[in-house]
C-alpha cells in the first residue's frame, strides 16, 4: 500500500506541476489575446469617431463632441469617452467617467506626447477598465485627443474561467492516475509477488507447484534466480535426507556433498588440478552472438560434477572461436559462467599443433589403436612430434598453475596426455599424479604396432595411479608393460615398479550423476512421445533412440541394419516404429569421420526409401550437437535406447538413459563390447555385429511387459545409485591422496585401497 501511495503522490505532484505551468502559459497567452481584441475594437471605434470629433474639437465645440461621442458610445458598448483639446484641456467626458479623470488624463497626455495611440488597463471606481487614447487629426495637424474606455472585466472573467477548467481537469487526472496506478501495482507487482511468494512457500513445503504465469512473465529474472536458489535448497534438503536415510541403513551411497567433504578431507584443503584436452565450456559464435556450449563428450559429462563438487583448476585446450575474448590475459575464467565454482584455464594451440597432436596422433593414431574397430591407425612422425610438443606445453601451463602449492594433486585425463605424467613428475617430484584413460586398452599384440610404444608407456608410468574403466583394460595394460618395458609387475597389488617409482593400476568405472538432482520446481515437463513425433512431423507408435558422437566405434551402421532387419522380418512394425538418432558430428576434420557422416546419412536414406510414407520414415537423424536438456525428452519418451558400440571404454549414454527413466519404463539394448555392459547386466546385451540378434532384441524390448521393464529398470538404477560419478571421483582422489609423497624412501609406498571402496 505504501508503494501505491508513493507512486500516486509522485505522479500527482508531477502532473500538477505540469498542469500549473501550462495553465500559467495559457493565461499569459489568453490575456494578451483578449487585450488585443479590446485594442482592435477600440481602434475601430476610434477610426469611426475621429473625423466628427476632430471637427467639433477644432471648433472648440465641446457640446457637439459630447453629442457625437454619446451617440456612438451606446452603439459600440463603450463605458465612456473623453475628449481633450490640443492644450490638454478637457472638452467633454461621459458622466460615467467623472471620477476617473486622473488616469484618463494621463493616458491622453501619453498619447499626445507619443503622437500615436496608446492603450492600458487601469482601475476606475474599483473596476478594471481598458483605456485607448488616440490623437485627433485635422488636415494632418493634431487638434486634440480622444480616450475610449471599455469594460475590461471580461478579461478577468475569462481568465478565472480558464483556471476553473484547469483545476477540474487536474482533479480528473489525479483521480485517473490513482486508478491506473492502483491497477498497475495490483496486477503487475502485487499479484506476481503474491504468486511468487505462494510458489516459494510451496517449494519450502516440499510440494512444489507450478510457478504462476503472471509471476513468470513479469518477474522472469527474479523467478529464474529464485528457481535456482530453490533448486539448490531442495537439492541440499534431498541430499541431507538421503544422507540421513543412508546413515540409518548403514549404506554409503555417494552424493555431491559427500564427495565434497571427502575430497576436502583427503586433499586437506589443497586445490585439485585437472588436465583434459576438452574444455567443459566453449565460447562459440552463432552469427554475431557469443554462446556458451558444453561439448558432447563423455569425459566432460563425467568429470564436471567432480569439479563442481570439489573446485580447483581445469586446464584444457581453448578451442572455441570466441574463447580468447572471454578469458582473462592468462586464459582463465570462472565456470560455470553463470555461477562460477572452479577455474578453467585455457591453453592456446596453433593450427599445426592441433592438427598433429589432436587430429593426427591422438585421433588417427591412439584412438583406433585402442579401439579395435577395424579402422587402421595412422602413425605419422610429424604428428608424433606435435603430440610431444603439446604435452610439453600443457606440462608448462600446469607447472605454472601449481607452482605455489606443495604436494599438489593432479588428475590427468585421457589418451591425449600420455607423456604428461612423466613430464610433471620430473619437474615436481612432490606431486601426486593420476592418469585416467577413458578408452579401452588393447592387448599387447595390438599395441605392439605403435612405433613409439616405449615412450608412451614410459610417459604414462610417471603417474602414481593409472585408472581404466574395467579390470580387463588394467590387465591388458600390465601385460603390455610387461611385454615392452623392463619393469617389475606386481600382480597382487596391480602395480608396476620401475626406476624406484611405483605406479598402481586400478579400475574405476565412470558413471553419471545419480540420483538426479531434484528438478527445478518450474522446470517444464518433458514433452511426451506424441509431442516429439509431432515436432518431427512423424506419425508412429514406437520410438527408439540413439545418442552418439558420430564415431565409427559407436556401431551406428550396424544399428541401422538391425532396424532394417526388424522391419523386414516383422512387417507389423513398418509405419509404426521410428528410430531417432541424435548424432553429434565429431572430428569431421578427419577424412574417416567426414566420410562416416556421409555413409550414415546414405544408409539411413536407403533404408527410409524402402518404407517411407507421407508422415513416416523409419530413421530420423538429427545430426547436430544437442544440449542435455534437448536430449533428455528423447531419453524419457523412448521405448528403447540402442547402444551398439563396436568397442567402448564405458559408454555414458547407456547410463544417462537409465538415469533419465524416472518412470522405470523403457528398455536398454546394450553392446557387450562396452565397459557399461559389465555393470548394467539387466540391459538386453547384444553383439552389434549380429544383425539378427539385435533385430530380435529390439522386438523383445518393444514387446516387453511393463512389469518386466520396471523390474529391469529398477535393478539398473540400483547399480547407478551405488556406482555413481561421485563414487568414481571419490575413490580416484582418495587412492591418489593415499599415495605417499615421493620424498619417502622407495618401496615404502602403501598400496591404494586394494579392493574397491564403497
Ligand atoms: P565418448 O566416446 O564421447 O566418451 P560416451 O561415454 O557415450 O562417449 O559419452 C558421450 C557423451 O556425449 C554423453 O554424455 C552424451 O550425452 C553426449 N552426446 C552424445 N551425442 C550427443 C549429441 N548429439 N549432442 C550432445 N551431446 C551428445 C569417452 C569414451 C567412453 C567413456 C567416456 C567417459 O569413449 O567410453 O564412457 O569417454 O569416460
Amino acid at each position: 500500500m505504501r508503494l501505491t501511495l508513493r507512486l500516486v503522490a509522485a505522479l500527482v505532484i508531477s502532473t500538477t506541476a505540469v498542469t500549473l505551468l501550462s495553465a500559467f502559459l495559457q493565461e499569459r497567452q489568453e490575456r494578451s489575446r483578449l487585450m488585443e481584441d479590446l485594442d482592435r475594437r477600440a481602434a475601430i471605434a476610434g477610426e469611426t469617431l475621429e473625423e466628427p470629433v476632430a471637427t467639433a474639437v477644432y471648433h472648440q465645440d465641446g457640446r457637439e463632441a459630447l453629442r457625437v461621442v454619446g451617440k456612438y458610445s451606446r452603439r459600440a458598448h463603450l463605458v465612456g469617452v473623453a475628449v481633450f483639446a490640443a492644450d490638454g484641456k478637457e472638452l467633454a467626458e461621459s458622466p460615467a467617467l467623472s471620477r476617473g479623470d486622473a488616469v484618463i488624463k494621463a493616458a491622453a497626455a501619453r498619447s499626445q506626447a507619443l503622437e500615436g495611440s496608446e492603450s492600458a488597463v487601469a482601475e476606475i471606481e474599483g473596476k478594471p477598465r481598458h483605456l485607448y487614447a488616440m490623437p485627433l487629426r485635422r488636415d494632418g495637424d493634431i487638434v486634440g485627443t480622444l480616450v475610449l474606455v471599455q469594460d475590461a472585466q471580461i478579461v478577468e472573467s475569462r481568465i478565472a474561467l480558464m483556471w476553473r477548467r484547469n483545476f477540474m481537469r487536474l482533479l480528473l487526472q489525479a483521480f485517473l492516475i490513482m486508478l491506473v496506478s492502483l491497477w498497475i501495482v495490483r496486477w503487475n507487482v502485487a499479484a506476481p509477488l503474491e504468486g511468487l511468494a505462494e510458489w516459494m512457500k510451496s517449494l519450502r513445503s516440499g510440494e512444489p507447484s507450478e510457478i504462476p504465469r503472471v509471476a513468470l512473465d513479469i518477474l522472469k529474472p527474479v523467478a529464474s534466480e529464485a528457481a535456482s536458489l530453490a533448486q539448490s535448497l531442495s537439492a541440499a534438503k534431498a541430499a541431507a535426507e538421503e544422507e540421513a536415510r543412508l546413515r540409518e541403513k548403514a549404506e554409503a551411497v555417494w552424493t555431491p556433498q559427500r564427495l565434497k567433504e571427502h575430497v576436502r578431507n583427503k586433499l586437506e584443503g589443497r586445490p585439485l588440478f585437472l588436465v583434459a584436452n576438452r574444455e567443459p565450456y566453449m565460447h562459440v559464435l552463432r552469427g554475431r552472438r557469443v554462446e556458451v556450449v558444453t561439448p558432447p563428450s563423455g569425459l566432460v559429462t563425467g568429470i564436471e560434477p567432480i569439479m563442481l563438487a570439489c573446485g580447483g583448476t581445469w586446464i584444457a585446450h581453448g578451442s572455441g572461436e570466441a574463447d580468447r575474448e572471454n578469458s582473462d590475459a592468462h586464459g582463465k575464467l570462472g565456470v560455470p559462467p553463470d555461477n562460477p565454482q572452479y577455474t578453467l584455464k585455457r591453453v592456446w594451440l596453433t593450427k599445426e599443433e592441433e592438427e598433429g597432436y589432436y587430429y593426427g596422433f591422438s585421433n588417427e593414431g591412439l584412438w583406433p589403436l585402442c579401439h579395435i574397430a577395424h579402422t587402421r591407425p595412422v602413425f605419422n612422425p610429424e604428428d608424433w612430434a606435435q603430440y610431444q610438443a603439446v604435452n610439453r606445453k600443457f606440462a608448462d601451463a600446469l607447472l605454472e598453475e601449481m607452482k605455489d602449492v606443495s604436494s599438489p594433486c593432479v588428475l590427468i585425463q585421457d589418451y591425449h596426455f600420455a607423456l604428461l605424467p612423466t613430464l610433471v613428475r620430473e619437474a615436481r617430484p612432490d606431486a601426486r599424479i593420476a592418469l585416467f584413460w577413458h578408452i579401452p586398452w588393447p592387448n599387447p599384440e595390438a599395441f605392439g604396432i605403435l612405433p613409439w610404444q616405449r615412450q608412451i608407456l614410459t610417459g604414462m608410468l610417471g603417474a602414481d595411479l593409472i585408472g581404466f574403466h574395467i579390470q580387463f583394460h588394467c590387465n591388458n595394460f600390465l601385460e603390455t608393460v610387461d611385454r615392452y618395458l623392463e619393469s617389475r609387475i606386481d600382480w597382487e597389488r596391480f602395480a608396476v615398479g620401475r626406476r624406484g617409482h611405483t605406479t598402481f593400476v586400478k579400475p574405476y568405472p565412470i558413471s553419471v550423476a545419480y540420483p538426479p538432482q531434484p528438478a527445478a520446481a518450474n522446470a517444464k515437463t518433458a514433452p511426451d512421445k506424441e509431442a516429439l513425433f509431432k515436432e518431427l512431423g512423424i506419425k508412429a507408435r514406437f520410438m527408439g533412440v540413439g545418442v552418439d558422437r558420430l564415431d565409427y566405434t559407436k556401431g551406428i551402421m550396424e544399428r541401422f541394419r538391425s532396424l532394417e532387419r526388424l522391419l523386414e522380418k516383422y512387417p507389423e512394425y513398418q509405419g509404426n516404429l521410428v528410430f531417432v538418432e541424435l548424432g553429434a558430428p565429431s572430428r569431421t576434420h578427419i577424412k574417416r569421420y567426414h566420410d562416416l557422416q556421409t555413409e550414415i546419412e546414405a544408409e539411413a536414406e536407403r533404408i527410409n526409401w524402402r518404407w517411407k510414407a507421407k508422415d513416416y520414415k523409419p530413421i530420423v537423424i538429427l545430426a547436430r550437437q544437442h544440449s542435455h536438456a534437448e536430449i533428455e525428452p528423447y531419453y524419457k519418451a523412448a521405448d528403447f535406447c540402442l547402444v551398439t558400440s563396436l568397442h567402448d571404454g564405458m559408454n555414458l549414454v547407456a547410463k544417462e538413459f537409465v538415469a533419465a527413466r524416472e518412470d522405470e519404463r523403457g528398455v536398454l539394448i546394450l553392446s557387450r563390447f562396452t565397459g557399461a555392459a559389465r555393470e548394467l547386466r539387466e540391459a538386453l546385451i547384444v553383439n552389434p555385429y549380429d544383425t539378427e540378434q539385435m533385430a530380435e532384441a529390439i522386438r523383445l524390448g518393444i514387446e516387453m511387459e511393463e512389469g518386466e521393464q520396471m523390474r529391469r529398470m529398477r535393478s539398473l538404477q540400483r547399480v547407478l545409485r551405488e556406482q555413481n560419478i561421485y563414487r568414481w571421483g571419490g575413490r580416484l582422489i582418495e587412492d591418489l591422496a593415499q599415495i605417499p609423497s615421493a620424498d619417502l624412501p622407495a618401496g615404502s609406498q602403501a598400496s591404494p585401497s586394494a579392493s574397491p571402496k564403497t
